[in-house]
């Protein structure tokens, strides 16, 4: 069992996945071994709040509207985090930009959930950027968080078509069941002792991850 915090700014339906993979109500996959120690948003008004609140975990805000850069934020952000030791940190839809000092403090010990087949589409709007672009496989990537913007090294991903009438909607929500599987795997995986990050690349099973090429 490791002690996990997530992090979210808005609906927390990967928080959600996350929480049900820790229940025994799952028939197939043994019970998540991780226990989730505080939930902090960067959004007083994110809906994934109140799932926390209704799982009976601990819950945080902290406004980033409040702070007058992003290096106070990030400090205010990292004494808080450091009070509930956690091994991982868990990125689910938060959408604050981080500064290389917060990310080096938990290399390693990090990961995010990205809405595309990285590294094609980083940053935002990945689904309109996939529609534009017209592509015929869009996806979900769940990294390490290294300094640069959705570069880190990837863990695992998820493939789904795009098909002819999809709108950004249609399309995110075909991306979001997938990324509802493979973010609980790839904490499995972290919490089980199977993933580590070294030398700046991932190794499942002591085996360096192969990555996509750009
Ligand atoms: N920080 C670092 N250093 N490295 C990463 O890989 C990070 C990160 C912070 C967040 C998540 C990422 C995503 O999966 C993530 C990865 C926010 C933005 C962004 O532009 C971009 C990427 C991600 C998260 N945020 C704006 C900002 O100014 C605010 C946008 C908004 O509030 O809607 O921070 O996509
Ligand atoms: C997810 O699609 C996640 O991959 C994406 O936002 C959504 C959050 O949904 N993350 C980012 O875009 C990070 N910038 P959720 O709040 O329901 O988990």
């Amino acid at each position: 069992m490791i002690n996990i915090v997530i992090l979210i700014s808005g609906n927390g339906s990967n928080l959600q996945a996350i929480i049900d993979a820790c229940k025994n109500s799952n028939t197939t996959q043994a019970k998540l071994p991780v226990s989730i120690v505080a939930v902090i948003s960067s959004n007083p008004d994110a809906y994934g709040l109140q799932r926390a609140r209704e799982a009976g975990i601990h819950t945080e805000v902290l406004d980033h509207k409040q702070f007058e850069n992003r290096q106070n934020f990030d400090l205010a952000l990292q004494n808080l985090i450091d009070q509930f030791k956690p091994k991982l940190i868990v990125l689910a839809g938060f959408m604050r930009i981080l500064t290389d000092d917060f990310v080096n403090h938990y290399l390693g010990h990090m990961m995010n959930i990205h809405p595309s087949l990285l590294p094609q589409f980083p940053g935002l709007n990945t689904h309109q950027q996939a529609l534009d672009k017209g592509v015929k496989q869009h996806g979900a990537s769940v990294h390490f968080v290294t300094p640069e913007l959705d570069g880190g090294p990837i863990i695992i991903q998820a493939q789904v078509p795009v098909k002819e009438n999809d709108s950004t909607q249609s399309l995110q929500a075909r991306v979001l069941e997938q990324e509802h599987k493979i973010y609980p795997t790839a904490i499995r995986w972290f919490a089980e002792n199977r993933l580590v990050l070294k030398n700046n690349a991932a190794h499942l099973d002591g085996c360096q991850l192969e990555q996509p090429k750009k």
